[in-house]
């Protein structure tokens, strides 16, 4: 009979995964003795970046990825990146090493003395196979518990002397099982949403990203322009990803995340359908109604607990893709007319130095249609939304869960989902500091990421926030000679530094062109860019 090591690994061949992200450990080598040739081992320096490279991984290829981690410090070090992957819906299989068996109850150094315990309540199910022989089919459990939705990460800890043991016959049958999970909305949820879209008066509809993890993108496009309904986008901190294509006439803007502005914003429709999104991702506590006097709502998530805890409306729970293709079946078209096209990016005045807008109008006119983005530079989030407008599904990765530290690694691991296309990394140089050592394993992996980083000398959104919360007098908020193109040489990237805007386009296309990582970094007037 094969060992725990050969069966584990043929399962993670069956499931189409042979990537493996890491940072290996004593507890951990016995996993990755005799590593086999069709596999890869991603290394990550720090266990932040492990899981970001994993949950852009898994992103990006639509399937579950491999994160390995040393022990309980490892589980510890990486616990704010799997905030992050849970709230990005992402299904990362984290697995980490443990003491021998034989050591564990009288507490031998490096044991994880409560291994499940310690990643709730941030995975989904968290497991320590009780004999060796299971490991696999805990493995494997794990892996259909990560992609059946809501789709999020999973833990399995593994004994370091489980993996040269033998598993029993019965194993087998678990290698080889497939899990579909899934399933469109009962078709007369579906025809009564498709009446109540088309006898509203002023319907809009509200693009989340669990749109375009579903392979809903062409649906939701469809029912916008059969029903001519505008389209906002769901809040920015909850939009990890576009549900709907920036660019076309139908799309309004991004919806502001607060109570009191959602609901002025969605004033005058009747009809607030919410599609892939929580309702809503809010942040700041700007109180107010709820929803427009006269309006109700109605959301389709895959989410049972984004269903439960929205605070209005109706839900129905259903794979998003699915109900939205099921919807455009039986939606008829509206004589309703069409929404007044959007006029596109804002214009910006020629500014000297630079400002966040000014860069993201650059990196607009260098960035090729099928690029992609990953973003973490809060204070120009909105102004690469407008300037940019993706438009194609799977361009735009962002963490729909606010912790620092995703963007650099996760960008890493679209890059390897996704050799084809161009992959742009726009980073804060705050937010680049951690998860730093990915420059790291960008270098070490050849993997050809654009990274543009924004230099403002300051954490300019927490400044913008101390005026949000009316708190004068907080330190902690500047950063001087913060000096990411150094650090980044450090690591091996080849760098640059741009200083107006036609230099930065140039160095833009440049890193662009380059088969390596290359970082572009700009200085920028301090300040949030709005537009
Ligand atoms: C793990 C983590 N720690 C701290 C924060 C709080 N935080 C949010 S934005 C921010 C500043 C980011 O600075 P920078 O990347 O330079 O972007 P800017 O605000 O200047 O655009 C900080 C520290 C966070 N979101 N996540």
């Amino acid at each position: 009979m094969p060992t725990v090591r050969e069966a584990s690994f043929d399962l993670f061949r069956n499931l189409g995964t042979t990537t493996i992200f890491g940072n290996p450990g004593s507890t951990e080598l016995p996993m990755l003795a005799d590593f086999p040739g069709d596999f890869r081992y991603v290394l990550g320096l720090h266990e932040a970046v492990v899981i970001g490279m994993a949950d852009g991984y898994a992103q990006a290829s639509g399937r579950p990825s491999i994160a390995n981690l040393h022990t309980a410090p490892g589980v510890g070090n990486a616990m704010g990146a799997i905030f992050n992957a849970q709230a990005n819906h992402s299904p990362v299989v984290v697995t980490a090493g443990q003491q021998a068996r034989a050591q564990m109850t009288l507490q031998a150094n490096l044991t994880n003395r409560d291994a499940i315990r310690m990643p709730h309540p941030l995975v989904k199910w968290a497991y320590e196979p009780p004999r060796a022989e299971e490991a696999p089919l805990a493995l494997a459990r794990g892996i259909h518990m990560a992609s059946l939705p809501p789709m999020g990460p999973v833990f399995v800890s593994i004994p370091m002397d489980d993996w040269d043991v033998e598993v029993e016959e019965a194993a087998s049958h678990a290698l080889e099982r497939g899990v579909e999970g899934r399933a469109v909305a009962a078709p007369d949820s579906v025809a009564r949403l498709a009446a109540q879209l088309d006898q509203a008066s002023n319907p809009v509809l509200v693009a989340g990203p669990d749109i375009d993890a579903s392979g809903g993108w062409d649906a939701a496009v469809g029912l916008a322009e059969r029903q001519r309904l505008p389209v906002w986008a769901t809040p920015a901190p909850g939009g990890g990803r576009l549900g709907f294509p920036e660019g076309h006439p139908n799309f309004r803007g991004v919806l502001p995340p607060a109570i009191g502005p959602v609901g002025q914003t969605l004033e005058g429709h009747d009809l607030i359908l919410v599609v892939g999104s929580s309702v809503f991702p809010y942040y700041p506590h700007i109180p107010g109604p709820l929803l427009p006097q006269g309006s109700s709502l109605v959301a389709i998530t895959s989410d049972p607990d984004e269903a439960a805890r929205a605070p209005m409306g109706r839900a129905i729970l259903a794979d998003v893709g699915l109900t939205l293709k099921a919807l455009l079946e039986v939606v008829p078209e509206s004589s309703r007319p069409a929404p007044e096209p959007n006029p596109g990016p804002s214009e910006i005045p020629a500014e000297v130095p630079l400002n966040s807008s000014t860069v993201h109008s650059a990196l607009a006119e260098v960035l090729p249609e099928d690029g992609i983005v990953v973003l973490e530079s809060p204070a120009s989030t909105l102004a690469l939304r407008n300037q940019l407008r993706l438009s194609r599904p799977g361009s735009y990765y962002f963490s729909a869960g606010g912790g620092l530290g995703f963007g650099l690694p996760a960008s890493v691991g679209v890059q390897l989902a996704q050799p084809d296309r161009p992959v742009v990394c726009v980073l804060g140089e705050g937010s680049a500091q951690y998860a730093v050592t990915a420059f790291w394993s960008a270098v070490a992996h050849d993997v050809p990421v654009s990274f543009l980083v924004l230099r403002n000398s300051e954490y300019a959104i927490l400044k913008w926030f101390a005026d949000v919360e009316s708190v004068s007098g907080a330190p902690g908020l500047d950063l001087p000679e913060l000096d990411v193109a150094a650090v980044a040489a450090g690591y091996g990237v080849s760098t640059r530094v741009a200083r107006d805007r036609d230099e930065v386009r140039d160095a833009l296309s440049a890193a662009l062109a380059s088969s390596k990582p290359e970082l572009v970094e700009v200085p920028v007037q301090p300040g949030m860019s709005l537009f």
